[in-house]
């Protein structure tokens, strides 16, 4: 169904088992089935496995699949799954209330099998290709990492995740230690092919799943590491900073001879609470302002 890609995931979600085997023989040749027999298994199932597409029954015991659908939309990581809701309730109302969920379609028991693969693969389809486009949208052109509207948008979804759980959010900036002099030296070409390294260099470093690393403008890295205490996010920084100084890029410009980054991290959490993002990143620059002004090739927290 996929066409040469890797196998679409697709999520079945009905009480009754065997609805369940119906629509599992429909996908089990194409695509990587996912099976949840109520609504609450369902949303766990689509947030750790982020399918290609669900395939949801409307009357469940628990939870119902308009509060199935409507929890997938209000959720940034679920929200871009297209649902197609799959029901014995045939009236105008139902199919209103599920397109009213945020559901592209819409289709009745008992299933056709070629009508239901059809319009799942129509679905994928267009998922993937918006999956491109919004992967394409987030990356900077010149280094290949995110950029600063990917930063911007998860930045804001973190703040808000690990105040609600309590745990600690960390940011660190990285910048180039007299980056203009690289230029000026070496000319604008050699500066953008050092930002590509550079990139690389930051993006290697042992990093968990949950950390983002963006380009933050010109020649500034972000680092956002959710989950991660100061002490963690001061030794993560030292250990690129240590990287980076050890890929001894040459820089005539500087009087290390090298290439160094400068890095002010900072950490909201419950012993050191902040009022907004903004706060955070203000405190974040005015730590990197000290490692420059401490000397630069440094970690300021
Ligand atoms: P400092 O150690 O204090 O950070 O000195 P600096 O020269 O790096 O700081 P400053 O902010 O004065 O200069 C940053 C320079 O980075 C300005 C510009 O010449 C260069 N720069 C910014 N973005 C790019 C880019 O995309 N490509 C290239 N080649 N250079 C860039
Ligand atoms: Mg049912
Ligand atoms: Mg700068
Ligand atoms: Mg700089």
């Amino acid at each position: 169904m996929g066409g040469g890609q890797e196998r679409p995931k697709v999520l079945l979600v009905d009480d009754q088992a065997v609805n369940l085997q119906a629509l599992h023989q429909v996908f089990q040749a194409d695509c990587q089935v996912f099976a949840a027999t109520s609504g609450v298994q369902a949303l766990q199932l689509a947030s750790a496995h982020l399918p290609d597409l669900v395939l949801l029954d409307v009357v469940m015991p628990d939870l119902d699949g308009y509060q199935v659908c409507a929890q997938l939309k209000a959720n940034p990581l679920t929200a871009h799954i297209p649902v197609i809701f799959v029901t014995g309730n045939r009236d105008e109302e139902s199919e209103a209330k599920g397109l009213d969920a945020g559901a592209v379609d819409f289709i009745s028991k008992p299933i056709n099998a070629r009508i239901v693969r059809a319009r799942a693969r129509t679905q994928i389809l267009l998922k993937r290709q918006s999956d491109l486009l919004r992967q394409w949208v987030y990356v900077d052109g010149l280094t290949g990492v995110a950029n600063r509207r990917r930063f911007d948008e998860l930045s804001r979804i973190e703040w808000d995740r690990t105040q609600r759980r309590r745990a600690p959010l960390s940011l660190a900036l990285v910048d180039v230690d007299w980056f203009k002099a690289y230029n000026d030296h070496l000319g604008h070409q050699a500066g953008d092919d050092c930002l590509q390294a550079l990139g690389d260099a930051l993006a290697s470093g042992a990093r968990r799943a949950g950390d983002l690393l963006a380009r933050y403008g010109g020649e500034e890295f972000v680092l956002l590491l959710p989950d991660t205490p100061l002490e963690g996010a001061v030794a993560l920084s030292e250990q690129l900073r240590a990287t980076v100084e050890a890929r001894a890029l040459p820089h005539p410009g500087s009087p290390m001879g090298r290439v160094t980054i400068s890095v002010g991290v900072a950490c909201r959490d419950a012993d050191a609470p902040l009022p907004s993002l903004e706060a955070l990143l203000q405190a974040a620059d005015t730590r990197l302002y000290a490692a420059k002004r401490e000397g630069r090739n440094r970690v300021a927290a």
